[in-house]
């Protein structure tokens, strides 16, 4: 089939606007690999901003205190343990007088990092298996750096199940049951222990299996000359800039930067998907604001903004706003985002099939031009965000 011959009609009735910006391409790495980075450097990485404040404190919750561990239920909260069952979770707390734990001094995902000063041991509750992500904020003067485990004994603490650790953020894939976030002190070479306040952010997105079917055809792009790109494609993916959503009403933002801290807490929030957000807003290109895309704001939702993903469709191809498209990591096929199509054209060069948001990005494990695998969904009833590819 060629994509988007019955649809115009039915966009341009809802208001669009047929421009096809030419978009920047990139803005550079991410850190996006929770996996790799921190090991016993003082915090130098990108994106040292606060971005996320005002997200909310959500439910500090020392929940599931009391009581034996019922059929579905958690066991009790241990002693010196915070107990997390809501997402996103929000603490400011602080490794020089906050938290009661100094045991851990290393972990197995980064056995020769010294850890030695003080923790804070947060156990997550999770219904379902899923995407695990969190986030570390503190100052210049402190260095706490965050580890995920999936197997943990309060009794006896170790960091032998740590899967995954960041100086300031990391993020996994992890089974139902109980996961294990630790914010540890890291200790310099000298031997000084830079503990202190910091904000902590966990949160966790359930990631369904199954069948990642996609629909045949081809797209006809701007500048094609009839070539169309056959579909689904396999090719570069850049990394996209940020949107302005329904959430956000006028006055838009006036700069690259202007209400990005909000936007960010505020996708966070809602996909809940935690991470060190460092994209700015699309750039001033012959619209009258920063975060435009090519309709009004006012129908695009939050949720498909942080999932989103643009082609260089012509206007007749254009899927309609909302449509679901699939992602998957070229390398890793099973690792996919099912993303929202039709609110934004672009990236204006035909070698490129595709961009997206750095939050697919991030949970793909990929970064600006990653090779990936793009395709209309053949079930457009898939909830927007992770998924894992059975086929
Ligand atoms: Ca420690
Ligand atoms: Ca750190």
């Amino acid at each position: 089939m060629r994509f988007g011959l019955l649809t115009l009609a039915a966009l341009c009735a809802a208001g669009c606007v047929t421009k096809e910006p030419i978009e920047r391409e990139g803005g550079g790495g991410t850190t996006a690999d929770g996996a790799g980075g921190g090991g016993g450097v003082i915090t130098t990485g990108s994106g040292a901003t606060s971005a996320s404040g005002g997200g909310g404190n959500g439910g500090n919750g020392n929940g599931g205190n009391g009581g034996s561990a019922g059929p579905g239920g958690s066991a009790p909260c241990p002693d010196g343990v915070t107990c997390v069952g809501t997402f996103v979770f929000v603490e400011q707390t602080n490794t020089a007088s906050g938290v009661t734990s100094d045991s851990i001094d290393s972990y197995a995902c980064a056995p020769a990092t010294n850890e030695s000063g003080p923790e804070a041991i947060y156990r997550v509750d999770l219904p379902s298996a899923g995407f695990l992500s969190a986030a570390i904020y503190d100052d210049a003067g402190t260095d706490i750096d965050v580890h995920l485990l999936t197997t943990f004994n309060p009794a006896a603490p170790s960091g032998d199940g740590c899967i995954a650790r960041g100086d300031k953020q990391a993020a996994a894939n992890v089974p139902a049951g109980s996961a294990w976030v630790i914010a540890d002190t890291w200790v310099n070479g000298s031997g000084t222990e830079l503990s202190g306040p910091f904000k902590i952010e966990i949160g966790f997105i359930p990631v369904p299996s199954g069948a990642c079917e996609m629909e045949t055809g081809e797209m006809a792009r701007v500048g094609d000359g009839g070539n169309h790109l056959a579909m689904p494609a396999t090719g570069p993916v850049v990394m996209e800039a940020h949107l302005v959503t329904a959430a956000e009403p006028a006055p838009f933002p006036s700069t690259a930067t202007e209400e990005l801290a909000e936007h960010y807490a505020l996708s966070q929030q809602t996909t809940k998907l935690v991470m060190q957000r460092n994209q700015v807003w699309a750039p001033l290109e012959g619209g009258d604001f920063y975060g435009a895309g090519i309709s009004d704001p006012a129908d695009f939702p939050v949720a498909h903004e942080g999932w989103y993903v643009n082609m260089y469709w012509t206007p007749a191809a254009r899927p309609p706003a909302g449509t679901k498209m699939i992602l998957r990591n070229a390398a890793d096929p099973s690792r996919a985002v099912v993303v929202a199509a039709g609110y934004e054209t672009g990236p204006g060069d035909l070698s490129r099939i595709g961009g997206t948001t750095e939050e697919v990005h991030y949970y793909l494990g990929t970064d600006h031009d990653s090779e990936m695998t793009l395709g209309i969904a053949s079930d457009q009833s898939l909830p927007f965000g992770p998924m894992t590819c059975t086929n």
